[in-house]
């Protein structure tokens, strides 16, 4: 069935912090400004949301702004008026309702991390790409305009070949020991800790700014064991080296016990002749040098990403307007969806499930490498193998 000519209709799995954003982002599509704008394709509708409880689903789904609710994903995977299954759970809830979307053929959108592990990403994947659906793994921090613009100068050479890569990505929300336990510090629930919550976002940025990741040494460490409400027994730091296929070296470090970071994710990338430094806290800017340029008196240019030109300000206002945080959203979804209508493939721009497994794979390679004590170099499966 085409969903070209029609609005399409959205079901959506979760509804907490990444179901707000991905609410968020629908409702603002085809409305006065963001990508498409007002003439845009038919905004998406959003048909069903699914929750674990009738009542708090309802609420949710009243408050979110979808048509109904529903505590059987199955359900909303039959609904002829469902084209997309965006899920936004758990870890754990990520796999089954996937494939079974994309068997039923449903496009699929996932949040990070695809799978718990490796194995569960690469079974999503190949689910979705032997349905022929369109499929994106959530990771949003590709679609922030100073992402963008610096994988733009990347890809144009602008600091020649990449030679090293420092990637971090701090928060302090479990710093103080009497955190309460979540669903994201159990192995079971989540697959790993802070690796696959926070590293699989620096690892997706890793693979499309820079290149694919050869090899990996982490150390990880559980500071904490025991919160009120559970036993933990997931990583909460990792610091790890990585060795890229181009010959660039680098470093990762990820932590949810940070003090003082509350959302920190830092990226430094340095070429043979420049570097480029993003800081998620001033997410409207790039710093960068290039060797032989003027700099400012630190040596390093800021740019603001709001200046004519630069990616994805046309959709919204003039220079000089910043844009937030949830506007990643807004193009991340509007991309999926364009795929959709379009059939233009997600990638190399956005991320899919090969993408996902990907990480999930380098991910998988943390674990290993903090538990064996050695380097660990990722094997990257063919779909379908
Ligand atoms: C918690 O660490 C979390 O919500 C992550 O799961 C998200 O991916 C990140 O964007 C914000 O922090």
């Amino acid at each position: 069935m085409s969903v070209r000519a029609e609005p399409i209709g959205v079901a959506m799995l979760g509804a907490a912090f990444m179901g707000r954003a991905h609410a968020h982002a629908l409702r603002i599509l085809g409305g006065p400004a963001g990508p498409g704008g007002p003439g845009d394709a038919a905004p998406p509708r959003l048909e069903v949301l699914v929750g674990r409880d009738a009542e708090r689903a309802a609420t949710a789904a009243a408050g979110l702004g979808f048509a109904r609710s529903t505590t059987d994903w199955q359900a909303a995977i039959a609904d002829p008026a469902v084209h997309l299954f965006d899920d936004v759970g758990p870890n754990d809830q990520h796999a089954e309702p996937i494939i079974a979307a994309a068997r039923a053929g449903k496009h699929v959108l996932c949040e990070k991390p695809l799978g718990r592990t490796a194995d569960e990403a690469h079974a999503m994947w190949t689910a979705a790409h032997e349905a022929g659906v369109v499929h994106a793994t959530a990771f949003n921090h590709r679609w922030l305009a100073a992402v963008r613009h610096a994988h733009d100068l990347i890809a144009a050479g602008r600091i020649g070949a990449v030679r090293h890569v420092r990637v971090r990505y701090l928060q302090d929300w479990l710093a103080d020991p009497d955190a309460p336990w979540s669903w994201r510090l159990s192995r079971e629930r989540s697959g790993s800790g802070v690796i696959g919550d926070l590293g699989s976002h620096l690892v997706d940025l890793c693979r499309h700014l820079v290149g694919e990741i050869d090899e990996v040494s982490a150390l990880t460490r559980t500071w904490t064991t025991e919160r009120p409400g559970g036993t933990v027994d997931v990583d909460d730091s990792v610091d790890a080296t990585l060795t890229f296929a181009g010959g660039a070296t680098g470093t990762l470090s990820a932590s949810r016990v940070s003090h003082g970071r509350v959302n920190s994710l830092t990226l430094e990338i340095t070429g043979e002749s420049g570097t480029i430094l993003f800081d998620l806290e001033r997410l409207n800017e790039l710093r960068l040098i290039v060797a032989g340029e003027p700099s400012t008196e630190q040596g390093l240019r800021t740019i603001l990403v709001t200046d004519p030109g630069h990616p994805f300000l046309r959709d919204w206002w003039p220079p000089g307007h910043t844009l937030g945080w949830d506007v990643g959203f807004v193009h991340e979804l509007h991309h999926v969806l364009q795929a959709i209508r379009t059939g233009e493939p997600i990638t190399p721009l956005g991320a899919d499930f090969e993408d996902g497994y990907r990480a999930a794979e380098v991910c998988d390679a943390l674990v290993r490498s903090a538990a064996g004590g050695r380097p660990v170099r990722p094997v990257y499966r063919a779909v379908g193998a």
